[in-house]
């Protein structure tokens, strides 16, 4: 059988970066909160966390691109909270901030997890920022610790 690659889920020795909108704030410091929560269950040490706060997800992908090209971090976690409101604005921001995102993941260099989200309703956010569908957060920092072991191994 040809070798099977897939990464740990953990953290220990990773050096980790965690881009925080402002923006909803209410939401995003919950998805931080589980990020920071599932990295330090993972083996991630407090002091290889930094914490970068942006005003808003549309500030994200320049702050990421910055980050990646540091070469100081092995896995960067964006996480942010896009919500519809009554006009297109939401759609001119989600669009670009995964967009922006994705030119970085897409390069390969550093393993991003993508915890932005991106709803309709202030309560569809609750549910995913620590309630009853999980904290997207902390799904957005596992994936990143996954693909930074992946990475180690390519
Ligand atoms: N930023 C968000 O992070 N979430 C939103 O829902 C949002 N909406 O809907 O307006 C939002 N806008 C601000 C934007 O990200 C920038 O910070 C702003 O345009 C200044 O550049």
């Amino acid at each position: 059988m040809n070798k099977t690659i897939e990464g740990k889920l953990s953290a220990a020795g990773l050096r980790v970066g965690l881009i925080v909108s402002r923006f909803n704030s209410f939401i995003t410091e919950r998805l931080l909160e589980g990020a920071r929560d599932a990295l330090l269950r993972s083996g991630a040490e407090e002091g290889a966390l930094s914490v970068v706060r942006v005003p808003g997800a549309f500030e994200m992908p320049g702050v990421l691109r910055r980050l990646a090209d540091s070469g100081e971090y092995d896995a960067i976690v964006c996480l942010g909270a896009v919500i519809r409101g009554g006009t297109p604005h939401f759609d001119y921001v989600a669009n670009e901030v995964v967009k922006g995102i994705a030119s970085v993941v897409t390069e390969g260099k550093v393993a991003v997890g993508m915890g932005i989200l991106t709803t309709d309703t202030i309560e569809q956010a609750v549910e995913r920022a620590g309630t009853k569908a999980g904290n997207k957060g902390a799904e957005a920092a596992m994936a990143a610790v996954e693909i930074a072991n992946v990475y180690k191994q390519l």
